[in-house]
């Protein structure tokens, strides 16, 4: 594949305007102030419909992207993130999430934490009130308790049927790593130049319980720095984990690449070490200080949504071979 055809093909979103720059790489205008956001999975969607009108109205960043994920986390159809998660193999969901804040270079995390629909919030909290970056399991439940988070039981029936479904048919040979998964990950330019990103996942369905993946893991599920762009990853997270994805995107990113361009070399770097990278599920997108986007990815149904403030488009970029 040459240069133009990757470019077209991870469909960079500049400052040109998304349709144009959607049907031809070229428009794009690299370098022109543009705010916007970014967001895996379909369920991006709901994430960007709540960010448009709060990046239009000069909300911060990180006001955008943590409002982005708790709806996703709220919806009982995302089976993988909050509620409607589906849990690991002693059928509990344990979630993971992070967010970081551009100014102040700022970051909270929570993991394996149980019984809280929005662990994104939780990670806020502990990023806006302690001293701490990452809290985990039942510290990380008693604090949400101490700042007024209330517990429920995120188990919906759908994701208990999908439990003891794949329960009747789990054998020792079961490779829990291929199960289906997603995760939200969104990332924002917002009016003022700052960036920030947020992410959450009930990670792996069926996976151990006490493990987790690299959703709050600065530097592998989520990482930015307000002077160069924001990065995040979905897909299987213990190669994400082990090749601190976001991080090599930001630092790319650093040394001169366009926002895909930097997700493509990550990934590349990703498979070089770990060649099982190409075959399982992974994608890593990107934001830049002026608000361009990129995305690569190894898998056909990977989609994000970009939004600008008015709309709320889908894309679903041709994946690395
Ligand atoms: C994890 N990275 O816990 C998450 C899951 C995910 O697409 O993003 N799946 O490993």
């Amino acid at each position: 594949m040459n240069r133009r055809h990757f470019l077209q093909s991870t469909l960079l979103v500049g400052s040109a305007g998304i349709l144009p720059v959607l049907r031809s790489a070229e428009g794009t205008s690299p370098g022109t102030f543009k705010p916007g956001m970014i967001t895996t999975w379909d369920h991006g969607r709901i994430a960007t419909e709540i960010g448009n009108p709060m990046l239009k109205a000069g909300k911060r960043a990180l006001d955008i992207v943590e409002k982005g994920v708790i709806a996703v986390e709220d919806d009982p159809s995302v089976t993988s993130v909050g509620y409607g998660g589906l849990p690991d193999e002693t059928g509990v969901v344990t979630l993971d999430a992070c967010i970081m804040d551009g100014v102040g270079h700022r970051a909270g995390a929570v993991a394996f934490l149980q019984n809280i629909k929005n662990p994104i919030s939780v990670a806020r909290k502990v990023m806006d009130t302690t001293r701490h970056v990452l809290l985990a399991g039942e510290g990380a439940l008693q604090f949400a308790r101490q700042n007024g988070f209330k517990e429920q039981d995120l188990l919906t029936d759908a994701a208990r049927q999908s439990w003891l479904e794949w329960k009747r048919g789990a054998s020792p040979s079961d490779n829990w790593l291929d199960k289906t998964h997603d995760t939200v990950t969104m990332l924002c330019l917002d009016q003022a130049g700052n960036l920030a990103g947020a992410c959450s996942t009930s990670g792996l369905a069926w996976k151990i319980h006490g493990r987790v993946g690299d959703s709050p893991i600065l530097g592998a599920g989520l990482y930015l720095d307000n002077d160069v762009g924001a990065a995040g990853a979905t897909g299987v997270g213990e190669l994400v984990l082990r090749s601190l994805a976001s991080f090599t995107v930001v630092e790319f990113m650093r040394q001169g690449m366009r926002p895909s361009e930097a997700c493509r070399a990550a990934f590349e770097r990703m498979c070089e070490k770990i060649p099982e990278a190409r075959h399982t599920q992974e994608a890593l997108i990107a934001i830049n200080k002026t608000g361009e986007v990129g995305c690569a990815t190894n898998t056909g149904d990977f989609a994000f949504y970009y939004g600008d403030g008015d709309q709320a488009q889908r894309n679903q970029p041709t994946p690395i071979k």
